[in-house]
Formats: structure tokens, sequence, C-alpha cells
């Protein structure tokens, strides 16, 4: 039986080019987890592939993204598993539009609120250093510092990133599937390299305690569901710097990404980008 794994976060988030990197590194054996055979259909996964290849990111996903087709559909096997794993993996790419307005609407369309109740795996993505991350506002000098025209307007009518992050755990609490196991969300703070080099070196939760302390908190306090927090960079760099993506034109995608995670109270970085699939399998 195939199992699902659902990607969570809102638009921006970097749950595409994830799912690029991803299959780079399974189709060409970098990683633990590796695909010991081509699936049928990959054309929809190669086209982001293309993307990091000549040096961008892959872009934004658009709403066709609802079309058939738009997933990872694939057999992976662990590397020296013992006794061996082995999964039929999918991987639906939903579009950032759909966990937003789950958030907004306190509402997920049925599709997936039928997706995420029939598997027990999630990755949950938040952009590190983003634009479109928006801050909680000071509920005391908000409206004053607004009426000044001195906030960010935009910004008012925007749901806290923090807050729509605790929303889209809560829902996976709610409806994960506990028939087989604890249900596992694995949080992808995406954009790693973004971060300066100090904070780079440090836990993933801590920059979460830090920049979305409500999150932080809420993620220690889910006892339903087993959590794990990765940093997670692509490809190693930004590519809308151009000397990294002159860079990366030279030496190649393979062998550029990480995740960082924190083990036994150390905090690690490995170049095997498909570790937080391999924990949400079981390893
Ligand atoms: N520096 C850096 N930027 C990244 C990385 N991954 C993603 N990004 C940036 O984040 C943007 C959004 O990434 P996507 O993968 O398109 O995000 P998404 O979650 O699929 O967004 P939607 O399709 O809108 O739901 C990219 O265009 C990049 O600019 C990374 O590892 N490093
Ligand atoms: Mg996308």
């Amino acid at each position: 039986m195939a199992t699902n794994i659902v990607l969570v976060g809102g638009p921006n988030s970097g749950k595409s080019n994830y799912i690029a990197r991803l299959w780079v590194s399974l189709s060409k054996n970098e990683g633990r987890l590796f695909a010991p055979t081509t699936p049928d259909k990959i054309e929809y996964v190669e086209k982001l592939v293309e993307h990091l290849f000549s040096g961008k990111f892959a872009p934004r996903s658009d709403s066709s993204l609802h079309e058939e087709g738009n997933d990872l559909v694939v057999d992976v096997a662990i590397r020296d598993a013992n006794p061996a794993v082995s999964a039929a993996l999918v991987v639906p790419d939903v579009l950032g539009e759909v966990w937003k307005n789950a958030v907004a609407n306190s509402h997920l369309a049925q599709r997936w609120h039928d997706l995420v109740s029939t598997t027990t795996s999630a990755l949950l993505f938040v952009h590190a250093n983003s634009p479109d991350n928006f801050d909680a506002l000071n509920w005391v000098t908000a409206g004053e510092l607004l009426a000044l025209g001195m906030g960010d307007s935009e910004a008012a009518g925007e749901i806290p990133t923090q807050v729509a992050m605790c929303e889209l755990l809560r829902m996976l609490e709610d409806l994960l599937s506990k028939s087989e196991r604890k249900p596992r969300v694995a949080v992808i703070v995406a954009a790693w390299d973004k971060l300066d080099p100090r904070e780079r070196k440090s836990a993933p939760i801590q920059y979460l305690d830090k920049e979305f302390p409500l999150f932080a908190g809420r993620l220690r306090d889910a006892l339903a569901i087993d959590v794990r927090v990765f940093g997670l960079s692509v490809v190693g760099g930004d590519l809308s710097e151009e000397s990294f993506r002159q860079q990366l034109l030279e030496t190649g995608v393979l062998g550029n990404g990480y995740v960082v995670f924190e083990h036994a109270g150390v905090v690690e970085e490995s170049k095997d980008v498909t570790l937080p699939l391999q924990w949400l399998l079981g390893q």
C-alpha cells in the first residue's frame, strides 16, 4: 500500500523546491533513502528539477497544480536497513494557498481533509527570514503606529505566521491517522542558508524559539504526535545571489544542500536531504 506524505505550509514556504531536491537525491543515490526503480510519471518533478540545474529555484506553484500528476510518486528503499525498509511514496505538491485558506477559514477542503486523515506523516514548512512571514502585532502599540502611518498596513490584515503555523499543527494533530502508530510531523525550516553563520550553527528549534515562540511552545506541547525540527537548504545557498549561482553552476547540484537537526543534544549537519523522510518512514 502507498505511504502518503503530506506537504503542509503556506505560500512560498519551500515545498516544491524540496520535492525537486528530494528527487535529485533519490534518483542519484545521494543519501540513505533511494529510488530503486524509475517511476512511471515524473515529468512534473523533472520540470522542477530543471530549474535547480539551471541555477534557479523552482518557481512558486500556480493553481494548475491541482491537475492530476503533480505528485512525487516513487518507490523508495533505505540502504543497509535491517530489517529492510521499502515504501511506495506519494508526496503530492499542495499549493500553499490551500493551507493559507484553511487557516483563514478554519476549514480544510474535503480533498485535502481526506488526504491528511489517511496518512500518519507530514512535513510542515516554514521559510526562514522570509519577507512573506508576518509578525504578531504588538496589541498595545500597533493601532497607534498604524494610525500614524508608521506600521506596515498590508501586514495588518494578515494572520501572523506563528499563529498560522499553530493552526496548521492543530489541524495535523486532529486529522492525521492514529490507527497504525503515533503520527509524525517533521517541521522544516526552509532556506536555512539565509540565516547568519552563528544562527546556522544553532538547533532549528532555537530559531523557532526566537522567531516564532508561540509555535515553538506548541511544538513542545504536542504530545499526541511525534515532532522533529529540521533546518533545510536545498542547494546550500541562495541562488538569488549571483556569486553563489555561478558557484553552483560550476559545482552542480549533487553534493550541495543539507539538513540541520539536533541529535542527543548536539546540532548536526548532514548532506543527506532525505533524512526527514527516513524519520517519517519510521527510521
Ligand atoms: N535561499 C533559499 N531559498 C529557498 C530555498 N528553498 C526555497 N527557497 C525560496 O523560497 C521560494 C519559495 O519556494 P517554493 O518551493 O516555491 O515554495 P512553495 O511552498 O512550493 O510555495 P507555493 O507553491 O506558493 O505553495 C523559492 O522561490 C526560493 O526563493 C533554500 O533552500 N534556500
Ligand atoms: Mg509550490
